[in-house]
């Protein structure tokens, strides 16, 4: 392709960092900086420095395997294409459409995701298709929805960080998880402001603070209403705000007053004078933010958790006014996009719902289908992979790496080995890839284009720097020749673009309307915040939206919610929460808790950038993070092996003992799989309302092991 620098995005991470890639000579690309992107600036973390490195043919695949006596084998396209076509047929046919399931991921672009749940519905007729974004920000989706109408990660650009008051971090670690972005947390330091981080470890990120809370982990709801009763109670209310802009406070005030400080304190650990501070530093400045991400989220009551922490913002007047306001910090790539446009199990494009019969029938007539075709809402991710090999009998599986990433992950190893069939598309043998009688090899960022919605709602274009190599398609493709196969010759295009111009109409009218974006806008904006709304992008006709004039093209929306709340009335709604213990506490058998999350140099199930010898070096391994009187109360040094037993099963990892911990919680990131795998241990218990599974709370006991 080109010789010069492109312009485009990382391929991890919901920050979507902006970078430039020039091809080199042997192959590949090089990353250099670019700093006319808002979000970084020309900052990457070492993940995205080194992303290029999972390009190499070294580390990815290049020929379709297809599963043959028990082994993996190279195979041509056309057998392998033919081979999943042949079994999704049969499948269907033995045991009805709903036993063909689709698993997805947020990694996928706009145009992938769009593309899948189109595929699911009208190809396959299944109901059965949901992604991995679930165990990722349903929980604050759902509680985002209840309270304010809508869903965006962030009601606002990262670039308001800077220019509020004080912002609390809930269950979020930026210095990991998106290192360029703590520059926005930095400046709101040096303007005066104040940054208080709720982790139940000191993490990098909590050592910037101004206050630092350990709560116990899984109680961060109790904490949020301790906060607001201590609100109530110091008539810090913003009355006039409450009256005018929400509903339900009486409802709300009364199940917060329930929480008295020293109770709140009992079940947190987290002393009153820390509360009290904590409600000083947010209501004294004149605009104050709450950002929660997967720690008070990644819990089965995560959804009323975030709405305990938006009921917060509610009664202090912090939502909807400038450089105020609740956010979530999403995570994957394309965390936000991935989630509006239907590969999740209830919903259709432009956030539609599945089953509001208007979007039925507006998807159907952009779809050319019969609206009573389309099958209604489908499993929830955990619930789908539990149904494998039961009433799934065959998987199309694409983005995702389960067998590390999914609760309870030895089950889900083994539902997936009970499948009549699993098809996965990659960029890498993933341990999931590993277990399949398919694998088809696809393109990766750099190699292809696709729009990617970031953290902030900001619409990004990823360009294709350099062509792909022999003997892998595009995910698009893959989708196109199956359709083929399974009879429907037309409606899966393989340009991107031109799947971006369907999206645009599919999405007009919804909830998150893209119809006014165009790759040309976004080529010269910078990215386009949603909604973005276009009268003539609905009649599909593409030219006319192009030549309007300027004064006409909707700017799009960088901050939502300024004069009204997306509810009917305009009004946001307070939820009516109360604290409940998580669904795993500890006892006599199972002391300690167990909590997981992140490290800096791994990117999830490490499927990608456990590729990288650079950060490997960095990141070698799992590990049991626990406090120094745990370790000597167990008999465990530094880097002595530890067996952590849940009722799921048991995981063997070195100790790294820190004071940084809580002394009854343990930590183990989940990158990787093996004996050290922290999903052997985690509880599936699911949230009711947006069906995550509690990934952030289980009980354990631990014992030394013989090295
Ligand atoms: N390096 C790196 N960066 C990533 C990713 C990655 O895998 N690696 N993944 C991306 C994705 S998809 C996501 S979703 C984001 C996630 O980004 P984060 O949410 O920042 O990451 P986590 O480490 O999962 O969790 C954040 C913190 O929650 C704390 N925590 C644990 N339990 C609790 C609790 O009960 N309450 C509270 N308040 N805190 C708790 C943990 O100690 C941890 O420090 O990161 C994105 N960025
Ligand atoms: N214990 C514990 N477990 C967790 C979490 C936690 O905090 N604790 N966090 C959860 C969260 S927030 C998330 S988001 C999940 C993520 O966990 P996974 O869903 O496993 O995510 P990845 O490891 O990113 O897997 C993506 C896979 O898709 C491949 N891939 C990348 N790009 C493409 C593409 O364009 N097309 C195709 N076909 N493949 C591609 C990659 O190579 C990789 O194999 O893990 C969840 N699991
Ligand atoms: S912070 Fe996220 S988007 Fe930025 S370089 Fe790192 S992984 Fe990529
Ligand atoms: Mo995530």
């Amino acid at each position: 392709m080109q010789n010069s620098a492109t312009p485009t995005h990382c391929p991890y991470c919901a920050l979507q960092c902006g970078m430039n890639l020039t091809p080199v000579p042997d192959g590949g690309v090089e990353v250099t900086e670019r700093a006319d992107f808002p979000v970084n600036r020309g900052a990457l973390c070492g993940k995205g420095r080194t992303a290029p490195q999972v390009l190499s043919s070294r580390v990815r695949l290049t020929s379709p395997l297809v599963r043959s006596e028990g082994k993996l084998v190279p195979a041509t396209w056309d057998e392998a294409l033919d081979r999943i076509a042949g079994e999704l047929r049969r499948t269907r046919a033995e045991h009805g459409p709903d036993a063909c399931g689709v698993f997805g991921g947020g990694g996928l672009t706009n145009e992938k995701a769009y593309t899948l749940g189109k595929f699911a519905r009208v190809v396959l007729g299944t109901s059965q298709i949901d992604y991995n974004g679930r165990f990722c920000m349903s929980s604050a989706a759902a509680g985002g929805i209840k309270a304010f109408g809508l869903d965006r990660g962030l009601p606002f650009p990262l670039e308001d960080i800077p220019k509020t008051g004080c912002v609390i971090l809930v269950g979020s670690n930026p210095a990991e998880t998106m290192p360029p972005s703590m520059r926005f947390f930095n400046e709101l330091r040096e303007n005066g402001g104040t940054l208080v981080v709720i982790d139940p470890r000191r993490t990098r990120t909590a050592e910037q603070a101004d206050l630092h809370l350990m709560p116990r982990p899984g109680t961060d709801l109790a904490l949020a209403l301790g906060l607001l009763h201590l609100v109530v109670a110091e008539g810090r209310v913003d009355e006039a705000y409450v009256e005018e802009r929400t509903a339900g406070w009486e409802e709300a005030r009364a199940a917060a007053m329930a929480h008295w400080p020293e109770y709140v304190e009992r079940i947190t650990g987290v002393p009153v004078p820390q509360l009290r501070e904590t409600v000083r530093m947010f209501c004294e400045p004149e605009a104050a933010m709450v950002l929660t991400a997967r720690g008070p989220e990644q819990q089965s009551k995560g959804t009323d958790t975030v709405g305990a922490w938006i009921n917060l913002c509610l009664a202090t007047g912090r939502a909807g006014r400038p450089f105020s306001g609740y956010g979530c910090l999403t995570g994957q790539g394309n965390g936000q996009g991935g989630r509006e446009h239907g590969q999740k199990a209830d919903q259709l494009p432009g956030y539609r719902k599945l089953d509001d019969p208007a979007a039925r029938r507006h998807v159907a007539e952009v779809w050319g289908v019969d609206p009573d075709s389309l099958p209604g809402p489908g499993r929830s991710a955990y619930e789908l992979l539990d149904a494998l090999g039961v009433d799934i009998r065959s998987l199309l599986l694409m983005a995702s790496n389960p067998v590390v990433s999914a609760p309870r992950a030895a089950h889900i190893e083994e539902r997936i080995k009970s499948l009549d069939f699993l098809a996965v598309c990659d960029v890498v043998l993933s341990e999931t890839a590993e277990l399949a009688d398919v694998i088809l090899p696809v393109t990766q960022w750099a190699e292809e284009t696709g729009t990617t919605t970031n953290l902030e709602g900001r619409v990004l274009l990823r360009r294709q720097a350099i062509t792909p190599p022999e003997g892998v398609r595009s995910d698009l493709e893959v989708m196109r020749e199956l359709a083929d196969r399974l009879g429907v010759e037309k409606g899966f295009p393989t340009d991107p673009e031109e799947v971006f111009e369907e999206l645009r109409r599919a999405s007009a009218g919804g909830p998150a309307d893209y119809s006014g974006i165009t790759y040309r806008r976004l080529a010269e904006e910078n990215g386009v915040f949603w909604p973005c709304p276009t009268p003539e992008a609905s009649s599909g006709e593409r030219q006319e939206a192009e030549v309007r004039p300027e004064a006409e093209v909707h700017p799009g929306t960088p901050r939502l919610f300024l004069d009204r709340f997306a509810t009917p009335d305009g009004r946001a709604r307070f939820a009516p929460v109360s604290h409940r213990a998580a669904a795993e506490e500890p006892d006599d058998e199972y002391p300690v808790l167990l909590t997981t999350g992140r490290v800096v140099a791994q990117y999830q199930s490490g499927a990608q950038t456990r590729r990288v010898d650079e950060l490997n070096a960095a990141a070698p391994g799992p590990f049991v993070e626990l406090h120094p009187r745990l370790a000597a109360r167990l008999g465990a040094a530094e880097g002595d092996p530890v067996a952590v037993v849940s009722r799921r099963g048991r995981a063997v990892a070195p100790a790294r003992i820190t004071t940084g911990i809580r002394p009854d919680t343990v930590f183990m990131p989940f990158h990787w799989p093996g004996e050290g795998r922290a999903n052997t241990l985690t509880n599936p218990a699911l949230d009711p309302t947006s069906r995550m599974p509690e990934f952030k709370a289980c009980a354990v006991r631990l014992e030394t092991v013989e090295s």
